[in-house]
């Protein structure tokens, strides 16, 4: 078990997959800078989790690297946290593994995720299904306590604390039970087309529906002046659904601007309707993505550093995660050589 005297852990991981948008950065990037140094930190680049739907390969590897170099230039300072790609520590896959085999299926056929991605599909793969206890190995290695994400990934945090409870009751105490960590502003950041669906990675191409974190200063303008609203003029937080965009918008600047909700009002009580409102959101957002873009073109065009700290990660990350897996292994009653 975890040593009590040290600082609570913290693992969060994210897909190499789609572009990323204004809700991934708000709802859990901006946390997990802001939250270095104060805990352990371990951010992890799911790629194992990405394949669970078809990935054109050469587009996967592009993708991961320009995730960590999002990363790193969203403020992941490689000195105080652990960043790492998840098919570097083969503990993940084996643990899941190991996991899966405590793990009843009808668990998992309960998660909303699952329910919906599949029902998109014709074919569902297998790795779908289990991607939660892969999800739930990734923390559980770790012995992580906290676990920051966004609103949607509430449920799989839920169904990683069942899967170590239920092993600690087969085999012994050996798993740390995680707690997820929600934001009280910005759990959940809207579509720009559609305020009453969650700005998502796999409609991020639609047209109009997010801000991606690479959106030019103009894209970003014209993304928010198009965001749908109402036919009020009312700047005003209202959780009902007519006026879904408008609390959207003020969401969005209130996690920026760190304010509270009366000082939100307050900034917009003279402005002249929603046209206002959405160029200063925009300023707002522009002057947050802008320096993070710059520095990410910077780091993409130094491969040589991104593979070496690549690997630096992953070998902090191993030194965490063999060790657990072999743990979790001798409980269950596998003979481990002294060499794995
Ligand atoms: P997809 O929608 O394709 O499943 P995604 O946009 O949810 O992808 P992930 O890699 O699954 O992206 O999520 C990375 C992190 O961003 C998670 O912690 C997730 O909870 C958070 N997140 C994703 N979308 C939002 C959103 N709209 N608002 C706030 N947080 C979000
Ligand atoms: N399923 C998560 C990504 C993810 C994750 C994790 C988050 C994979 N492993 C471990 C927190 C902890 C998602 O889609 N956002």
């Amino acid at each position: 078990m975890s040593d009590p005297t040290s600082k609570r852990r913290v693992f969060s991981g994210i897909q190499p997959s789609g572009n990323l948008h204004l809700g991934n950065y708000l709802g859990a990037i901006r946390r997990w800078v802001d939250e270095q140094g104060e805990k352990e930190n371990f951010i992890c680049v799911v790629d194992l989790h990405a394949v669970t739907v078809y990935q054109d390969p050469d587009e996967l590897r592009d993708q991961t690297r320009r995730l960590m170099a999002f990363l790193l230039a969203a403020g992941i300072d490689p000195r105080r946290t652990t960043l790492f790609v998840q098919s570097h520590v083969r503990a993940h896959a084996e643990g899941a593994w190991l996991l899966n085999c405590v793990t009843p299926i009808g668990w998992l056929e309960r998660m909303t995720q699952y329910k919906a991605k599949a029902a998109k599909q014709e074919s569902v793969l297998t790795g779908l299904m289990t991607y939660p206890v892969l999800q739930a190995a990734d923390i559980l290695l770790y012995s992580a306590h906290e676990v920051p994400v966004g609103e949607d990934q509430k449920q799989h945090i839920e169904l990683a604390r069942d899967i170590a409870q239920r092993y600690n009751h087969l085999y012994g105490p050996t798993l740390v039970v995680p707690e997820p960590m929600i934001p009280k502003v910005g759990a959940r950041i809207m579509g720009l087309d559609d305020p009453t669906a969650k700005m998502s990675k796999s409609s991020a191409s639609v047209r109009g529906h997010a801000v991606a974190l690479t959106d030019s200063d103009d894209e970003i303008r014209r993304a928010i002046k198009r965001a749908v609203t109402d036919s009020g003029r009312e700047i005003v937080f209202d959780d009902s659904p007519e006026k879904a965009g408008v609390n959207n918008l003020l969401t969005i600047y209130q996690v920026l601007t760190s304010k509270s909700q009366d000082e939100v009002e307050a900034d917009f009580s003279t402005a002249r309707g929603y046209g206002d409102l959405k160029k200063t959101v925009a300023e707002v957002v522009i002057d947050a993505v802008a320096p993070i873009r710059s520095r990410y073109e910077e780091l993409m065009e130094d491969r040589g550093e991104l593979d070496r700290l690549m690997a630096i990660g992953a070998e902090r990350a191993r030194s965490i995660a063999e060790p657990k897996v072999r743990e979790m292994k001798e409980k269950m009653g596998f003979i481990v050589p002294a060499e794995l």
